[in-house]
């Protein structure tokens, strides 16, 4: 037991794998024990990129004494390239990950658009008139639909551009427009950086590390003001803005006497007609004609936060709880789509009776069944899915064990929802955060994002780094598998501010009934955290970019090329970012100093690296003061009195 603790902080996870060692079935933690990561490979030494090598460049022992430069591969490529190189190719997939996502939600969003998918509809006609305005589309007397296919079509275009800027860089402030502008990173199209980062990494184009990562740079702009923003924004449209909405997470919300489907993956797609048709009275009655009491629909990954978010289905658990969930022996069938499903679940569904149904044409299993989604006849897929696990239920084997641990969550923090927040319907803006943060009752802002990763103890990396954060009244957002770590410890309720925030963040928090901690949503969500920072800086008050900003990012369990994406689309938006578990440029000190500290001078924002995050939390913290200090508002912070009479003040605000 004491081992298994050093897996996961989490108790109904220890629990689990417990299970499945007593159930002799092997999950990802067993494996992260039996193998260690390549150092060469985790460094970004090994280049495979053409068929003279691999070869592999280690950074130099000191004592060896050997210059940086001498090293190199077959073709000459030094450390510097390989590592450049290496690093490049990850935000290429990452950025590739995200904007195929979000091609899917655009064909679908304009085919609705077009009354050809009836099972689909406009759903937030105001978030369609703000995202119309943003594409320059006109908006005037026009139909509804007639808006809605312009911004269809207008969202598509943006993959195949072929120059220009893409249409949502101007929602940035417009000093960052002008760097971007200035250092050439401005995208063209999504499809096109893509293709031109997998060009220039190809054994013999771009030689030259810096060159390499600003291309990285503008790829990764295109997913975080491009591909994320564009999946974001329709998939608001088409399935309603986020609000706050109580939730459930971890694996005790799967239910012994229910037929339980856990649906996992990205695309909120069938996830929402799932919803749809698991209360028709025919699949009711031919669940309860099974013996059970019902269907448990629960989420796993991103695809629960996409409909916890809008409508409070409850969370099974994060990344590495996937195979746990089958282990609970409970689970009817696990459909998945794209992006984080690990291939072992075919292996973990055999040591049970859970049906796999994989439902995407990009990602098929062997071993498992599959169901292709077909948005032309959504409802049916979706009913045939269910059917598979209702007609499955009887097959459960006797060792189902569910553990108890379930934790409510407040959710839904979309950009708009906060602007309310704080500032009330009539008023609606960003000012009071402002304010709280001049005032210093607020020290700062971080985004806390990304996944989880067998090689660190399972979620606590970030509840270490956010509870530092909150305790020193830096308010966090947070998305993806980080924000199922807080909802999991309970961080995303009210109450949470009085608990574990510091007592500036925890009386703002009273004052307006939010969480110290607010989720925002999926990984593509990311775009909102970027949203949310334009709307700061445009509320005036604290300087005129994204940099100028008392705010910091991190993902101290990252694990995914799209992490890496992610990382590198706010360093290149100007803010501060640093990663945990490993960093994958360390083989070069050239290419490491470039984006640690050279680029605080060309980006205005960095990458960090800290493993530990008490340490990642001074650092942030570190950077949030100077930014504070920068400002003119370091003094602030120091005359701010909590009595009464201020907290009445921030009540009456
Ligand atoms: Fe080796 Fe150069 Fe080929 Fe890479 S591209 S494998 S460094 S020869
Ligand atoms: S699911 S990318 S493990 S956050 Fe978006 Fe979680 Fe990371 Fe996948």
């Amino acid at each position: 037991m004491a081992d298994l603790e050093k897996k996961s902080i989490d108790p109904a996870t220890i629990k689990m794998l417990k299970k499945a060692a007593d159930d002799g079935c092997e999950t990802i933690f067993d494996r992260a024990e039996a193998m260690k990561p390549c150092p060469i490979g985790a460094e970004g030494s090994c280049c495979k990129n053409c068929a003279m090598g691999p070869c592999r460049v280690p950074a130099p022992k000191k004592k060896e004494g050997v210059p940086p430069k001498e090293r190199m591969g077959l073709c000459g490529a030094t450390a510097e390239t390989i590592a450049a190189r290496n690093f490049a190719r990850m935000v290429a997939a990452g950025t590739a990950s995200h904007s195929d996502h979000a091609r899917g939600i655009a064909e679908v969003f304009l085919a609705t658009a077009k009354g050809k998918m009836p099972e689909f509809s406009i759903k937030d006609e105001q978030k369609l008139y703000q995202v119309a305005m943003d594409l320059d589309i006109e908006i005037a007397d026009r139909s509804v639909q007639d808006i809605a296919v312009d911004v269809g079509r207008k969202a598509l275009e943006e993959f195949g551009r072929q120059e220009g800027e893409l249409l949502f860089i101007k929602r940035a402030p417009a000093k960052r427009q002008e760097l971007w502008r200035k250092l050439g990173v401005v995208p063209r199209g999504i499809d096109r950086e893509v293709v031109e980062l997998m060009h220039r990494t190809h054994m013999g184009v771009d030689q030259d590390y810096q060159s390499l990562l600003l291309s990285a740079a503008r790829c990764a702009l295109a997913d975080g003001w491009g591909g994320s923003m564009i999946s974001t924004d329709l998939q608001d449209i088409l399935f309603g803005n986020p609000v706050p909405v109580l939730g459930q997470i971890n694996l005790g919300v799967l239910k012994k006497d229910q037929i339980n489907v856990v649906v996992h993956g990205h695309e909120p797609l069938l996830p929402e007609v799932l919803v749809a048709v698991v209360n028709e009275p025919e699949i009711q009655k031919a669940a309860l004609a099974t013996g059970a009491k019902g269907i448990n629909l629960v989420g796993m990954c991103c695809s629960a936060n996409e409909i916890l978010m809008r409508h409070g289905v409850p969370v099974a658990g994060n990344f590495l709880q996937q195979e746990l969930a089958i282990v609970t022996g409970a689970v009817d069938a696990m459909v998945v789509d794209v992006q984080c499903e690990m291939q072992s679940l075919a292996q973990v569904a055999k040591c049970y009776h859970t049906k796999l149904i994989t439902t995407s044409p990009k990602a098929k299993i062997e071993g498992a069944m599959h169901i292709e989604f077909d948005e032309h006849r959504a409802g049916a897929v979706a009913r045939k899915i269910l059917a598979e696990a209702i007609g499955n239920y009887k097959n459960r084997k006797s060792n189902v064990e569910i553990p108890e641990e379930t934790t409510d969550q407040v959710v839904g923090f979309s950009y708009e929802t906060i602007n309310y927040l704080l500032g009330g319907v009539f008023r609606a803006s960003y000012r009071p955060l402002n304010d709280n943060i001049i005032n210093g009752r607020i020290r700062g802002i971080a985004g806390v994002v990304g996944c989880n990763n067998a090689r660190v103890t399972h979620d606590d990396p970030n509840l270490t780094l956010i509870k530092e954060l909150i305790k020193n009244d830096v308010i966090v957002l947070v998305t993806g598998c980080a924000a199922m770590t807080c909802g999991k410890a309970g961080l995303l309720t009210p109450e949470a501010a009085k608990l574990y925030a510091g007592e500036g963040l925890a009386s703002v928090c009273e004052a307006v009934g939010i969480p110290p901690v607010l989720h925002m949503g999926a990984c593509v969500d990311n775009s909102r955290i970027l949203m949310a920072a334009t709307a700061v800086v445009k509320a005036g008050g604290l300087g005129d970019d994204i940099s100028d900003l008392p705010a910091a990012g991190a993902a101290l369990e990252w694990m995914s090329e799209k992490a890496v994406a992610i990382g590198h689309y706010f360093v290149a938006s100007g803010v501060y970012t640093v990663f945990g578990v490993t960093w994958p440029t360390s083989g070069s000190e050239e290419v490491t100093k470039l984006l640690f500290e050279e680029y605080e001078n060309v980006f205005k924002g960095k990458w960090g690296f800290e493993a530990d995050p008490i340490e990642a939390a001074r650092k942030m913290i570190e950077h949030i003061d100077k930014k504070r200090k920068a400002l003119g508002i370091d003094k602030a912070r120091e005359r701010v009195l909590f009595d009464m009479d201020k907290r009445r003040e921030i009540d009456a605000a």
